[in-house]
C-alpha cells in the first residue's frame, strides 16, 4: 500500500483506521481545545524571511543536544500506549526512529518497557520520559532500567500533577483494556481495564524543585524537565542541576488557554539558552515549523501525534515515513531560507506576522 505524503494525510487516514475512543485519546486536548488548536496556528503566525544567493549546495541539518552531535533536530516525543495504535507498539516506533536518525523518547506509560524497546532498536539514541508516580518504587525501577539499557537521559514531565480536563475521554470512556499491557501501570498493582481518566491518580502531585534537584544530583543520567512555559521556571531548572528543558504544553492536553510552545520559546531561550539545552514541542507538522523553532532558539523539536498517526497507518514503516518526510522538508526549508547549516539559524530568519 502507498503511504500518505504529508502529516495531514497521515492524520486523516489514522482517523479512519483507529478505534474511535483510542483516536479521541490521541487526537484530543483539554477542555475547549483552544491550546490544542493554537499549537498549530502559532507556527503559522511566524513567517520565514529567506535570504537569496547563498551557496546551499551543501547542507547540514545537524544539531548538538546534551553535548552530542545529532544528524537532525527532529526527536520523537514521549506518548503513552503505542500498543493501542498498532499491535507492534513502541518497539516498532523505536525502530522507525532509529531508521530515520531520530532520537526516541520512551513514555513512562508505554505498552513496552525500557528493556524491550532497547532490544528492539539497540543502535538508536533513546531517552526515558519519567513520571514520578505516587508509588515511587515504580519510577525508581524505570530509572534503573533506563540506566541498564543505554538510555542517555531522563525527561521528567512536570506539567501533569493532575490530569487535564479530558472531556473527549469522559464521553468516550476510553480505556486500555488490560492495565498490565502498560508495564508501569501493571507495576502499580492495577488489573483489568484501566481508564484514561485514572492516569492522574498514579502520579505524585506533590513534586517540587527539591525532588528535581535530588534526582539530578543522584542520577547517573542527565535530567531534562518537560512542560515548562515560564522563563522563571526555566531559570529555576537551570539552578536545580537540570541539563535541559522542553518548552511544552503537553500537546494542549493539560491546562487549556496557556501559551503555545512557539510563543513561549523565545523568552525561555533568551533566559537560559546559553546555559542549558532548550527544546520545544507542540504542533510541529512541517519542516518549516522545525526551522522556525530552531530560529527562535530551540536546539531540537519533539514530535508527538504525527508519529502515532504514522504507526497507526503503517506500523514501523508508517512511523518512519512520517519522520523522514519531516527530515526531508527541513532540508528543503534550510536551502530555500538560504541557511545551509541548521546551526546558522537565528532570530533574523523569521518575523512574527503583525
Ligand atoms: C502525550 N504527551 C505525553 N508527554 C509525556 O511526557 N508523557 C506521556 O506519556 C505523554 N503521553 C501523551 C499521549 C498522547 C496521546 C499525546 C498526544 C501526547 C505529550 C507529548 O510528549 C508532547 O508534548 C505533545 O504530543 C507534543 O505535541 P504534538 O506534537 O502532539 O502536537
Ligand atoms: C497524556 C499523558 C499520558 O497526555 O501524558 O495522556
Amino acid at each position: 500500500v502507498e503511504l500518505p505524503r504529508t502529516i495531514a494525510d497521515f492524520e486523516a487516514r489514522a482517523a479512519e483506521v483507529l478505534d474511535p475512543s483510542a483516536h479521541g485519546y490521541y487526537a484530543g486536548g483539554a477542555a475547549d481545545e483552544l491550546t490544542l488548536r493554537d499549537n498549530l496556528d502559532a507556527w503559522r503566525r511566524i513567517a520565514i524571511l529567506p535570504r537569496v544567493l547563498v551557496d546551499v549546495s551543501e547542507r547540514d541539518s545537524g544539531t548538538t543536544v546534551l553535548g552530542r552531535r545529532r544528524p537532525h533536530p527532529i526527536f520523537v516525543a514521549p506518548t503513552a500506549y503505542h500498543g493501542l495504535a498498532h499491535p507492534d507498539g513502541e518497539p516498532a516506533t523505536a525502530r522507525a526512529a532509529t531508521a530515520a536518525g531520530a532520537l526516541f523518547c520512551l513514555s513512562s506509560l508505554a505498552t513496552a518497557g525500557p528493556a524491550e524497546v532497547a532490544e528492539a532498536a539497540p543502535s538508536g539514541e533513546r531517552w526515558l520520559q519519567l513520571y514520578v508516580f505516587r508509588d515511587r518504587g515504580v519510577s525508581d525501577e524505570l530509572v534503573r532500567a533506563a540506566v541498564d539499557h543505554g538510555y542517555e537521559a531522563l525527561v521528567v514531565t512536570v506539567d501533569l500533577p493532575v490530569l487535564g480536563v479530558r472531556d473527549r475521554d469522559v464521553r468516550s470512556q476510553a480505556v486500555i483494556p488490560d492495565a498490565a499491557a502498560a508495564p508501569s501501570v501493571g507495576a502499580t498493582g492495577r488489573t483489568g481495564a484501566f481508564s484514561m481518566l485514572e492516569i492522574g491518580e498514579l502520579i505524585d502531585p506533590s513534586l517540587t524543585w527539591a525532588d528535581i534537584a535530588r534526582l539530578a544530583e543522584r542520577s547517573d543520567l542527565p535530567v531534562l524537565v518537560k512542560g515548562v512555559l515560564s522563563p522563571a521556571d526555566a531559570q529555576l531548572a537551570a539552578e536545580h542541576g537540570v541539563a535541559g528543558v522542553v518548552v511544552s504544553n503537553h500537546g494542549g492536553r493539560q491546562l487549556d488557554t496557556v501559551p503555545s510552545g512557539a510563543e513561549a520559546l523565545p523568552a525561555i531561550a533568551d533566559a537560559v539558552g546559553d546555559r542549558i539545552d532548550v527544546l520545544v514541542d507542540g504542533g510541529i507538522r512541517r519542516g518549516t515549523d522545525v526551522l522556525k523553532a530552531l530560529a527562535l532558539g530551540a536546539r531540537a523539536v519533539m514530535v508527538g501525534r504525527p508519529v502515532i498517526w504514522g504507526l497507526a497507518v503503517g506500523g514501523e514503516a508508517g512511523a518512519r515515513a512520517v519522520l523522514e518526510l519531516l527530515v526531508a522538508e527541513f532540508d528543503v526549508a534550510l536551502a530555500l531560507a538560504g541557511v545551509p547549516s541548521a546551526a546558522g539559524l537565528g532570530p533574523d530568519c523569521v518575523q512574527i506576522r503583525g
